[in-house]
């Protein structure tokens, strides 16, 4: 079934390919983590995005490549808001067709919506194999099996595969971040997004998890239930890879940079004190909470560039809050937005309305309150996502999936999986519920396939 060579001369050849067309448009940086283990093969990274073309185009330019193996990363399965673009559906149907046209090679699937649905990706996208979880602690092993005659994959961690008619998913295990071989930038992938003005394109992860329990993330499921931290010095190697490719605008991609926050302080301080600080300029997700927000947090995210802090503040109801996430009061909420306020760092605070147990009087103060706290920007949304593997979704189980749910808006049948996009609304709240636009999409002179050596 699989392609077998020998000699490294004769490597074979890996394509890195992502079809993500959701916006804002960002790079696929799964591909710089993934590329470091794939130093035994010939490697092209394909982005749909810098691209250019269309699906037969692209059928032609992977025809081109002859690729033994095709790596395809599955980011996004919808926006998370109601009315929304839904993106795993037609990234799958993608794949699904530029598959069917290189039956020769092996197609593997990996990446957040990918983990969420495994199976079913699997199945619709005619893949061969998959990974749930990291990338890292696993392609490699994958691909030397796939190239040696041991093409057994029981035992490797994450990895999915067919077994006869059926389907079988090992479960992932998430190893400690900073055994992980270091990123591999591309730079004229980068350089490419620079152009198109993609700002804070540049993605920097200093952890990898998260042990809090709100009821609709996924975060803990995907990324594990432990935070895992990456040791600064190495943190400090990323950004300063970044500077050497003229990307001083990034992200750190963690769930919540702050938590723990000690962790968040010893990196900026290690920027600060590598004289980094006035180099670059990143932004953040961050939470509220009693030991996650002090002032030496944010004065030296000031001082190290920091120009953008994400806080759920979900509500203002602190009952409400309770019930979708806990961990955090009103009170931390008012002293963080008065920290940035005093330090400078613009926070963008974010509701999460329609939840269980929400009303409109609780939706209509949030709102107002935390435009009083005068924050950069105050956005959210209404309806929460229903995804797999989450505290809400076991509960709107227990209540009942169905079509004749007050609770529930969106593809209520033949959706068993949650694959297509299903809201929780509280019923008081479901005539707010409306359409909206979207964000960003970057253009510019087609890149094509990028050669990782
Ligand atoms: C940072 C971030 C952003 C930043 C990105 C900044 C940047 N410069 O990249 C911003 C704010 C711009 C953003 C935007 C959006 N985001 Co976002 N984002 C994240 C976050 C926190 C980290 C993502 C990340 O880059 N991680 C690091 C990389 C290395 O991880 P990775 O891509 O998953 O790859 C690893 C594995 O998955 C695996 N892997 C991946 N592909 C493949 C392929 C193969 C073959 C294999 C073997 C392995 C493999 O290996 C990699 C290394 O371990 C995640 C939540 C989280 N903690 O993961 C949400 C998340 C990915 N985002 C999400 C969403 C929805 C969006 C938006 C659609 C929101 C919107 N606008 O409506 C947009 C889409 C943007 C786009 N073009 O894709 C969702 C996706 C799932 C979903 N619900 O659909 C997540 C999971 C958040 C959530 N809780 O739901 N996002
Ligand atoms: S919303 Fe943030 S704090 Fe809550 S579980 Fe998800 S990543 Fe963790």
């Amino acid at each position: 079934m699989f392609p077998q060579r020998t000699s490294k001369k004769d490597a074979p050849t890996v394509v890195l390919l992502s079809t993500n067309t959701a916006t804002p448009t960002v790079p696929p940086v799964a591909f710089d983590h993934l590329l470091p283990y794939l130093v035994d093969y010939n490697v092209f990274v394909i982005d749909i995005v810098t691209h250019g073309g269309d699906v037969e185009h692209l059928v032609r330019t992977l025809a081109g490549l002859r690729p033994d193996v095709v790596l395809v990363t599955f980011r996004n399965v919808d926006t998370a808001v109601y009315g929304r673009p839904f993106y795993l559906g037609p990234g799958v149907r993608t794949i699904a067709k530029v598959r069917r046209r290189l039956p020769h090679a092996v197609f593997i699937g990996g990446g957040v919506a990918f983990s969420l649905y495994p199976e079913r990706v699997l199945a619709e996208a005619g893949l061969d194999l998959g990974v749930v979880g990291d990338g890292e602690g696993v392609v490699k092993d994958l691909l030397g099996r796939l190239f040696s005659s041991r093409a057994d994959f029981c035992g490797l961690p994450g990895v999915v595969f067919r077994d006869h008619d059926r389907i079988v998913k090992n479960p992932p295990v998430f190893r400690p971040i900073s055994d992980f071989l270091p990123p591999v930038r591309l730079a004229n992938l980068y350089r490419w997004y620079l152009a198109a003005g993609v700002d804070f394109g540049g993605g920097v992860e200093t952890k990898r998890g998260c042990d809090r329990h709100c009821i609709y993330c996924v975060e803990p499921y995907v990324r594990g239930h432990t935070v895992r931290c990456k040791e600064p010095a190495l943190v400090v190697e990323e950004v300063r890879q970044f500077l050497s490719i003229g990307v001083h605008r990034f992200m750190f991609l963690d769930s919540e940079f702050n938590n723990p926050e000690s962790h968040a302080i010893e990196v900026l301080d290690r920027i600060a004190r590598e004289g980094l600080g006035d180099k670059i300029e990143w932004q953040a997700y961050a939470r509220p909470g009693p030991r996650a927000f002090s002032e030496e947090f944010v004065t030296l995210a000031r001082r190290t560039g920091c120009v953008r802090l994400d806080v759920d503040a979900i509500s203002v109801d602190e009952a409400q809050v309770r019930r979708m996430a806990g961990g955090f009061h009103l009170q931390d909420t008012i002293r963080a937005a008065h920290l940035c306020r005093k330090h400078g760092v613009p926070l963008y605070l974010n509701y999460l309305l329609g939840g269980p147990g929400d009303s409109v009087a609780s939706c209509d103060r949030t709102i107002e309150y935390l435009e009083s706290l005068q924050p950069a920007s105050v956005t959210g949304t209404l309806g929460v996502r229903v995804y797999p593997h989450t505290p809400l979704e076991r509960l709107v189980r227990r209540r009942g999936l169905s079509s004749r749910s007050p609770f529930l808006k969106g593809f209520l049948r033949n959706n068993d999986d949650l694959f297509r996009p299903v809201f929780y609304v509280e019923p008081c709240l479901r005539r707010f519920l409306k359409r909206s636009e979207t964000g960003h999409r970057a253009s510019g002179q087609p890149l094509g396939p990028v050669r990782s050596s």
